[in-house]
């Protein structure tokens, strides 16, 4: 059986609603991306060197990712020689398992968070302003707290107006407790704060909100260094997590902040927010491919439980899933 066809089985008949969030969220890409790719098909029956240049410009205007692309398609010759694959038809199912391949490398999907069993989490968030660090924060705390988990939420973006009522409005909403100062105060005040709050608690996650400002990297460094300094000093290894937020609509311009926060600081982990809000979904791959940073965490709306632990599989078949599968049995 294909590739694409055992997708389809196991997630068609799965009663998850997280395959349909998946499938919901990437419609804006499906739409983009699948039905281009249905339409070459249609119009090349037979694979040969045009098909492919036209495949890659697909590819990346899906912001697949130049490199990642020039790999994929690589690997697809090769594929097509070993089948003795003739027909463009038989080729999108070899396209799908090759996505799932190139994300998943040696590793897999990867995106469990590093959480602590018998002691407090904390999970630090950073990012640039607008991509979705509060957001995400109240979402997590949700799934978190769904699970059983005593959540505590720290406010330290003490810069942006309104930020720290944002969380709030989160915590309520989620029903877990925020730990804040005045605006303007210092971070890694905050962040000692909330520390012994959780304790006090005995919480087993704290989730720390971050500002965004990117004026340098100098400053954005020496904010970050603090901030996490004061978190290990009260509990060595924490963060347990960095987890960079960045806006999936953004497109190269964040695969660009990727690259900064990367040398500024060690993140264990990416959260793509927005998914829902653009065409160009391939961005998973290129994040994935040419960082080397997992995608731990996908935001597919606005909504509390619109925050779903990343799938290669399950993102694949909502890329796939309206595609025209010719292929053999
Ligand atoms: N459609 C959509 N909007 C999102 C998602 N995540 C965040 N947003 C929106 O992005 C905007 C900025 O989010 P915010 O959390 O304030 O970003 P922050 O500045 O990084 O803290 C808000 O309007 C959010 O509702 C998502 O996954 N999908
Ligand atoms: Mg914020």
């Amino acid at each position: 059986m294909s590739f694409f066809k055992k997708l389809k089985e196991k997630f068609t008949q799965s009663t998850d609603n997280v395959t349909e969030k998946f499938r919901d969220g990437l419609t804006k890409t499906r739409e983009n991306f699948s039905s281009k790719v249905n339409d070459l098909v249609s119009r090349y029956r037979k694979v040969d060197e045009e098909f492919f240049e036209e495949l890659e410009e697909i590819l990346i205007g899906a912001d697949v990712g130049f490199d990642t692309v020039m790999e994929l398609v690589d690997e697809l010759k090769t594929e097509v020689k070993r089948r003795n694959i003739q027909e463009t038809s038989e080729l999108q199912s070899v396209i799908s398992e090759k996505l799932v391949e190139i994300y998943q490398g040696d590793e897999g999907d990867n995106s469990e968070l590093n959480i602590q069993e018998n002691d407090l989490t904390v999970i630090l968030f950073v990012g640039v302003n607008g991509v979705g660090k509060t957001t995400t924060i109240g979402k997590m705390a949700h799934l978190f707290k769904s699970e059983g988990k005593n959540v505590v939420l720290a406010a330290g973006d003490t810069f942006r107006a309104g930020a720290i009522e944002q969380l709030e409005v989160w915590g309520e909403r989620v029903g877990v407790p925020v730990v804040k100062q005045a605006e303007g105060s210092d971070p890694a005040a905050v962040m000692y704060d909330a520390i012994q709050s959780a304790r006090a608690k005995k919480a087993d996650i704290l989730i720390c909100d971050t500002a965004g400002r990117l004026q340098n990297k100098v400053n954005l460094m020496k904010e970050l260094e603090k901030v996490k300094r004061v978190i290990e000093r009260e509990i060595p290894n924490a963060p347990h997590e960095v987890l960079l937020v960045l806006d999936a609509t953004t497109g190269q311009n964040a695969m660009v902040q990727a690259k900064t926060f990367k040398e500024a600081t060690n993140v264990s982990g990416i959260v793509l927010t927005k998914l829902d809000g653009t065409a160009k979904g391939g961005i998973v791959l290129a994040i994935r491919n040419e960082l080397k940073i997992p995608v731990k965490y996908i935001g597919l709306g606005e909504k509390m439980d619109d925050l779903q632990p990343f799938d290669a599989e399950k993102y694949v078949y909502g890329l796939f899933s309206t595609l025209v599968d010719n292929s053999e049995e």
